[in-house]
């Protein structure tokens, strides 16, 4: 046992300059450990609360300081005495203090900064990577990076309906392997770009977001093809294309209103939707949609998934938002079949685990994700290791806060040598 010691809370900034809250837990051995909590731009209407200030006067009312508050006077003297390896405890402790739902007391992202921040000081304590303090001593495999390298939707201003064209390198030899081979598909697309006199701009993940584009979703993944073919690559096979539709963006009573978005978009049923989205995976190389419908239409998840769900990888984020009661939902509907694992969606590192073995044990794959709103905390890639994922989205290969987690993801091949496994669904 070694006991909590103190915990204390600062405001920092994300990559969008909005606060973020960050954590230091300290041991009463001296041990201290830091850990930070990234923020959704798209975020799902059954998230954990975020709460912020709402203080107009400070960053647009987007301040942390009463979730600092929370941490200081309301959870530390809960926390402050307990065992550190007992994380569930920690976190059971937190949620209680909380008693509601959703977090809407303490606030998600308090309680999520002392709970990661709990398991980082833990794994310096014991000497151990944090991969391996989480995840045990057969924490061997390296998930495939999903590098966001085209941006849209909300989080760019180009005029694209679809949130996010993801490059998946499956087939690599390797972590490493694969992030090499998909940077020699941004450099194409970079050039292809610069041939057409586009901006190469990016957007909050680091993915190109060109304002000249014309033609929506179905000139960017022609583009992208053109951009595998040129690395030398063949797409479909030594590279496939992955969609964060986000379709909760651009929907409205009933229709997909491309036109939000997109110049004479077009506005789709439910299904037409789902046809639409079938189109792309036999057009182009895609093999992952994620969100390709809204949060709450579980009929049509459940029509899409008969339809789609054996070639495509089918990815709930909006609609399971991390949350063990709304995948169990989907696992009875037959709805997805894939998860996005995101820790502040949910507001505890217990929770998340939980989710993750549902899904796992209901044969869901995971997606370990990095937010819109990040810091240049790894703990996310850390995690991806430990709960054998397979899978990791944390943008494109641009801007240190996204970078941070492939780069920690490298580190964790090179200490695992022979014994690292990369590709578990290949
Ligand atoms: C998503 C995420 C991360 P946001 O929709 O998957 O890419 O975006 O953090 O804005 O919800
Ligand atoms: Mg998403």
């Amino acid at each position: 046992m070694s006991e909590i010691r103190s915990v204390s809370a600062r405001e920092i900034l994300d990559s969008r300059g909005n606060p973020a809250v960050e954590v230091e837990v300290e041991s009463a051995a001296g041990t201290c450990g830091r850990a930070s909590v990234p923020a959704g731009a798209s975020t799902g209407g059954a998230e954990a609360f975020e709460l912020r200030d709402g203080d107009r006067k400070r960053y647009e009312g987007k301040g942390v300081r009463k979730a600092l508050r929370n941490i200081e006077e309301l959870i530390a003297p809960e926390i402050v005495g307990m065992d550190l390896f007992d994380q569930c405890g920690i976190d059971q402790e937190m949620c209680l203090a909380d008693g509601t739902p959703d977090k809407s007391s303490l606030g998600a992202n308090a309680i999520l900064g002392v709970s990661l921040a709990c398991a980082r000081t833990a794994a310096m304590e014991l000497g151990l990577p944090l991969y391996r303090y989480l995840g045990g001593s057969n924490a061997k495999y390296l998930p495939v990076p999903m590098l966001n390298v085209f941006n849209g939707g909300v989080h760019s201003g180009a005029p694209c309906a679809f949130q996010e064209f993801m490059l998946r390198c499956a087939q690599a030899d390797s972590f490493s392997d694969a992030l090499c081979r998909s940077r020699r598909v941004i450099s194409a697309l970079r050039q292809l770009l610069e041939e057409r006199k586009w901006s190469v701009a990016v957007g909050d993940e680091g993915g190109f977001a060109p304002h000249e584009l014309r033609g929506g979703c179905c000139a960017v993944l022609e583009m992208l093809t053109s951009a595998i073919e040129r690395a030398g690559l063949t797409p479909g096979e030594d590279m496939t294309i992955a969609l964060d539709v986000a379709a909760n963006s651009f929907f409205h009573d009933g229709i997909y209103d491309y036109s939000l978005f997109e110049e004479n978009g077009a506005k789709l049923t439910a299904a037409e939707q789902i046809g639409f989205l079938k189109e792309l995976t036999l057009k182009f190389p895609v093999d992952s949609i994620e969100d390709g419908l809204a949060e709450e239409s579980w009929q049509d998840w459940r029509t899409l998934t008969a339809e789609l769900g054996e070639k495509c990888q089918l990815v709930g984020d909006d609609l399971f938002v991390t949350n063990f009661q709304r995948l169990r939902k989907g696992v009875e509907e037959k709805c997805a079949n894939a998860i996005l694992l995101k820790p502040n969606q949910i507001g505890t590192l217990t929770e998340c685990c939980d989710t993750a073995f549902l899904a796992h044990n209901n044969n869901y794959r995971t997606i370990v994700s990095h937010r819109s709103g990040e810091t240049c905390d790894p703990f996310i890639a850390d995690l991806a290791v430990a709960l054998g994922s397979g899978q990791i989205k944390a943008g494109s290969l641009a801007r240190g806060e996204r970078v941070a987690k492939y780069n920690q993801l490298l580190r964790i091949e090179e200490q695992l040598g022979e014994t690292a496994v990369y590709g578990l669904f290949k």
